[in-house]
């Protein structure tokens, strides 16, 4: 039973917006407190992980893909596993989704337009239509997301059919991409097919937007997973843990894997 803001309707409201447009937006949902310590701790994350992978800017100039360690302040219940973000996310993938990844997007200044994207390769490439959702991504940025900073674009609708049908409504004007400015603490909840792409940060603050993925129970995502330190492992409760089954436990996050291994993320 959902124990959140929402009442049942809400959240049936939600969902149904997710399902026609491909997301929803919860506004002012998490603790702008909160995000704001997770924007401390990320700082120093980033710096490293730039240090760190050089040259292979997969994820285009000037724009970074780093993986939250899964210890406090990350590994928070009260983010990864809200009522109201779950209620809709079993709504929308099923009883016992799983929870598979725990990161960031950041665009610096210098980062570009990145070509319109799903995150999800089709689950049945050989017919030309396409399933209910069965990956969904979760996000909230660690600042207000301005026109100016480099908003997440995205088009309304492009979940439920074919990339190529979709890049024609997109050309067409029927389904044009839009920019979402989020502040700090909407969360939004997206169909990973929904065409989409980053856009240039052109100031010289980072703009980072975390990442909860959460997918169906049968569906194995081998590029990403989250690695769980026993010690934390031990603290969570029953419905965390049912949701994080499937990752790997590790004795310290020293034995995590220290480069990226998510690089092919565009489809
Ligand atoms: O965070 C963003 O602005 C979008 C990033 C994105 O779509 C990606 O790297 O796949």
């Amino acid at each position: 039973m959902n124990e959140g803001r929402y009442n049942q309707t809400e959240i049936e409201r939600f969902t149904n917006e997710a399902i026609s447009d491909g997301f929803c937006i919860l506004r002012e949902h998490f603790p702008k407190e909160k995000l704001r310590m997770w924007r401390e701790k990320f700082t120093p994350l980033l710096e490293k992980h730039i240090e760190l992978e050089g040259d292979l800017k997969n994820r285009g100039s000037e724009r970074y893909y780093v993986t939250l360690p899964f210890d406090a302040p990350f590994a928070d219940e009260e983010i990864f596993a809200d009522p109201d973000v779950l209620a809709i996310v079993e709504n929308l993938v099923g009883k016992d989704f799983t929870m598979v990844q725990l990161a960031s997007d950041t665009p610096l200044l210098g980062s570009d337009y990145q070509e319109i994207h799903r995150d999800a390769p089709p689950l049945f490439p050989e017919i030309e239509n396409e399933t209910p959702s069965f990956q969904l991504a979760v996000n909230f940025p660690l600042v207000d997301v301005t026109p100016e900073n480099g908003p997440f674009e995205v088009a309304r609708g492009t979940h439920s059919v074919t990339k190529e049908a979709g890049l024609k409504m997109i050309e067409s004007g029927e389904r044009p991409i839009e920019p979402v400015c989020l502040s700090l603490g909407d969360v939004m909840i997206r169909d990973v097919r929904g065409l989409h792409r980053g856009t240039p940060n052109k100031t010289d603050e980072p703009r980072p937007m975390c990442v909860i993925g959460y997918s169906r129970r049968w569906l194995f995502r081998p590029e990403v997973s989250v690695s769980i330190p026993r010690a934390v492992w031990e603290t969570l409760s029953p419905q965390s843990k049912h949701m994080l089954r499937y990752n790997p436990i590790v004795e310290s996050l020293e034995d995590a894997p220290k480069t990226e291994v998510y690089q092919a993320f565009a489809y």
